[in-house]
């Protein structure tokens, strides 16, 4: 799918001082495709609530949840696919162009955001008419 797609990052399973734990690190460039200038997490979301309802123009982003679950659908140009966040090893890699939406947030779900730039409100498209009409500018009619 169009500027997007899963990551599997390492898994290092070790014992110490007794009891058993996991450990994901992530490296630039190895690991992910863009240098890391901002972090943030959502949590604390209601199940029936909805976030996202936004693309961005030139942001690149990765989505770990780090604790519980939760689904995002993302919607390009040529595509549209649902992805299940449940993981803390994985990451969704989404670029720009991606509409994107998260919801059925488990109770305690906590999704971890690594983005290639700071916070900008002029890089976000929230019409999704705008959306449309930018991506048909930039990649022609379907
Ligand atoms: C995205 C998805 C996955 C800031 O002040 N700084 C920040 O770094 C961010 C991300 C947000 N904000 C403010 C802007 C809004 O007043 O926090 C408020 C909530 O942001 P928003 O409604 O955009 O949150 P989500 O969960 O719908 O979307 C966020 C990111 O904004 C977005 O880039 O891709 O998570």
């Amino acid at each position: 799918m169009y500027n997007c797609g899963m990551l599997k990052f390492r898994k290092i399973s070790s014992i110490s001082n007794g009891g058993f734990g996991n450990l994901t690190p992530i490296e630039f460039p190895t690991e992910i495709p863009f240098e890391i200038k901002r972090i943030y997490y959502i949590y604390d979301v209601n199940g029936n609530e909805k976030r996202g309802n936004h693309s961005h123009k030139k942001l690149h982003q990765v989505l770990i949840c780090v604790n519980g679950n939760v689904k995002v659908k993302l919607t390009n140009h040529f595509d549209e696919k649902e992805f299940i966040l449940d993981d803390p090893s994985v990451g969704l890699y989404v670029g720009p162009d991606n509409w994107r939406e998260m919801y059925d947030f488990s109770e305690g779900a906590v999704l971890l955001v690594l983005a290639s730039n700071e916070y900008d409100e002029e890089d976000y498209i929230r019409d999704y008419d705008e959306f449309i009409e930018h991506n048909r500018k930039k990649f022609g009619d379907k």
